[in-house]
């Protein structure tokens, strides 16, 4: 038997007796329950779902004065691959239309200052379906409106931001 082959024998010897101690395990003390550390991965509660498309704001979608940051606190923490969904009435509909930018960093978010800030969304994108986003990068966004220069992000609230969470997958 050559090197590889007697390894690959202690390697199946030894999983297997790893896994009958954890099977003795199970039978100490009886009434000791294992659930969530056995060898298996433990999922937090209600991530073993695909990723989900959330409506910004629920049913009051995106619209100024409604408190975003305590939305999206009540209603995170959002994951990886989430879409978040932006609805608006485009200008032809509306007398007050919105758009959504995302700024650079924390400084200009907590100011609403939308020098650096980049336009992902027009003010017609969020007609219809409204305009989807998908999380998929690993790093906080910042989301604001950018109407009438900073006011509606600074007095209407719109403004919130996310920090995709990682999502265990089977
Ligand atoms: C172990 O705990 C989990 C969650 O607390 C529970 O759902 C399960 O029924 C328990 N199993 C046993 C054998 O007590
Ligand atoms: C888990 O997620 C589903 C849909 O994403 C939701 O309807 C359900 O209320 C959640 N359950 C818990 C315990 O959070
Ligand atoms: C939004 O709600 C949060 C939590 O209730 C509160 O702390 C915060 O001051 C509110 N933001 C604004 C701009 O009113
Ligand atoms: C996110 O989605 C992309 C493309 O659909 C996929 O390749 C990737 O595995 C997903 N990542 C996670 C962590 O869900
Ligand atoms: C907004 O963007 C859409 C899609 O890119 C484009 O078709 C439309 O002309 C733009 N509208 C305005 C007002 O810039
Ligand atoms: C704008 O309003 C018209 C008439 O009420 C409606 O048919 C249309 O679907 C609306 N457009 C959007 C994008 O919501
Ligand atoms: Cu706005």
């Amino acid at each position: 038997m050559g090197f590889t082959g007697s390894a690959r024998l202690m390697l199946v010897l030894m999983v297997g007796s790893l896994w009958g101690m954890s099977m003795a395990n199970k039978d100490w003390g009886s009434g000791f329950n294992h659930t969530g550390w056995g060898w298996g991965p433990y999922f937090p509660p209600n991530q073993t779902q695909g990723p989900n498309t959330i409506n910004v704001g629920g049913s009051d979608n995106w619209h100024f004065g409604f408190n975003y940051t305590e939305w999206a606190f009540q209603n995170g923490p959002f994951y990886f691959n989430d879409t978040l969904v932006f609805k608006y009435d485009p200008p032809s509909n509306t007398t007050f239309p919105h758009s959504v930018y995302l700024l650079p960093n924390l400084w200009s978010f907590l100011t609403c200052d939308l020098r650096r800030a980049k336009m992902i969304a027009n003010t017609t994108q969020g007609g219809g379906d409204g305009f989807h986003l998908k999380l998929n990068k690993w790093r906080p966004y910042y989301f604001a409106c950018g109407e009438r220069n900073g006011f509606h992000c600074k007095v209407g609230r719109m403004k919130f931001m996310v920090v995709p969470f990682f999502r265990w997958h089977r």
